[in-house]
């Protein structure tokens, strides 16, 4: 047992409540949603041993991160999220952007070469691009790139497309899964609770048609991830909800990867009267999913979102993953008013934040095989300069 363990245990000046709590968490019990809403009175301190105790049981000292790029096809979109500082509504269309299938593929050519692992398709929910159009787009970046893994479409996406198809979600996964979709990104999940979904995102898919896509994306060997947007309306007994129908589901399928907090960005959108919470409540909402999300493999810290240093410092709040180098086509941060506002790094940056705190970087694939373990790596010159 470490030293920060150890002075939890010891410790007569905390509560003895959130010392029980500890107790189990070290014994490898499962916390309940009680104690969960309970951790939100902890400090920080407390919460990062627990949570760094987790992590490296589980993960070690190990820190991922991908070569991935993300393709945004639109902006446009049916739907009215209060938070969405993205898209743009259907009626302002010439405001938004379309990528014709060409603009994508010609895209997914550049990149032919490159040793990413990845390509990440999200975007607006737009009324003329269905899952037909989409089936086939996924096959032709397969036929560009056949090694290529497609992580694509969030149940919002998933949901508005199978409706207006009409096929069922099983029926509709299938078909993107016969043309090469691998897996599904974790948005849209927002938080489950349905007076606060009610109150942010009205208009799309359901907390029930959230995890019922999810559910049959698993049973389907689709694997995915999930998101909880934090830190606007909600309170703690919400995220602990939240994260409570992620792990029942978890339990069922096993099919989730990861778990990834995403920190509410109050630029140009609906809620800018919201303010932003601080740094330390977002180490402490890594630390409190580390400890409750005792069967998801893995936590990640979006750095475009919560920019490098936070991203540096939640690896040692039960975070294991910083996602991927990135190139600069994800505009869904920079125009909510996150710190990036180009978020693209190299390999070597990736690697060299992750070694500056004193963590060991693995490239990982979309479901976490090594890929390469840059512990001891040395870049040379030539490649210092590359992105990929
Ligand atoms: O669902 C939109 C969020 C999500 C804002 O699966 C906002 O690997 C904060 O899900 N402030 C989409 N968040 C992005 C997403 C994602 C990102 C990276 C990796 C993966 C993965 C998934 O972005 C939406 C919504 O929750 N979002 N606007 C905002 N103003
Ligand atoms: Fe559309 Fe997604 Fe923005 Fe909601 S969050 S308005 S579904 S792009």
């Amino acid at each position: 047992m470490n030293n920060r363990i150890s002075h939890i245990l010891e410790n007569n000046s905390i509560d003895s409540k959130l010392k029980s709590i500890a107790q189990k968490v070290i014994a490898g019990e499962r916390i309940n949603p009680e104690e969960g809403v309970l951790l939100f009175d902890a400090d920080l301190a407390f919460l990062g041993s627990l949570a760094n105790y987790i992590r490296e049981k589980k993960h070690q000292n190990f820190t991922y991160f991908n070569r991935n790029i993300h393709i945004e096809p639109t902006n446009i979109c049916v739907f009215d999220c209060k938070f969405c500082s993205y898209s743009k509504l259907l009626k302002h269309k010439t405001e938004g952007w379309e990528l014709s299938e060409e603009d994508i593929l010609k895209k997914m050519e550049e990149y032919k070469d490159q040793p990413i692992t990845e390509v990440h398709i999200v975007g607006g929910v737009h009324p003329k691009m269905g899952l037909h159009y989409f089936a086939n787009l996924i096959k032709k970046v397969k036929e560009i790139r056949p090694d290529i893994h497609v992580k694509a479409f969030t149940a919002v996406e998933l949901e508005y497309m199978c409706r207006k198809a009409k096929v069922s979600f099983e029926e509709g996964l299938r078909i993107l899964k016969e043309n090469g979709q691998d897996s599904l990104p974790g948005g849209g999940a927002e938080i489950f609770d349905e007076k606060i979904r009610a109150e942010i995102c009205n208009d799309k898919c359901s907390s029930e048609q959230w995890l019922e896509i999810h559910e049959t994306a698993h049973k389907l060997g689709m694997p995915s991830n999930a998101t909880m947007l934090y830190g606007h309306i909600e309170e703690p007994k919400h995220l602990i909800d939240h994260m409570n129908r992620l792990r029942e589901l978890q339990d069922k399928t096993q099919g989730f990867n990861t778990f990834i907090p995403l920190k509410f960005r109050n630029g140009e959108n609906q809620m800018s009267h919201i303010p932003e919470v601080s740094v330390i409540d977002d180490l402490k909402v890594y630390a409190i999913s580390r400890i409750f999300m005792d069967n998801f493999p893995h936590l990640k810290a979006y750095w475009p979102m919560i920019g490098r240093n936070t991203a540096q410092l939640s690896l040692s709040y039960g975070v294991n993953d910083i996602d991927g180098t990135i190139d600069d086509t994800t505009k869904i941060y920079s125009m909510a008013g996150a710190e990036e506002q180009s978020p693209s790094l190299s390999t070597q940056q990736l690697v060299e934040l992750i070694k500056n705190v004193k963590r060991h970087p693995i490239e990982r694939d979309t479901v976490y095989n090594t890929i390469k373990d840059y512990k001891d790596f040395i870049f040379d010159k030539q490649q210092e300069s590359k992105s990929y």
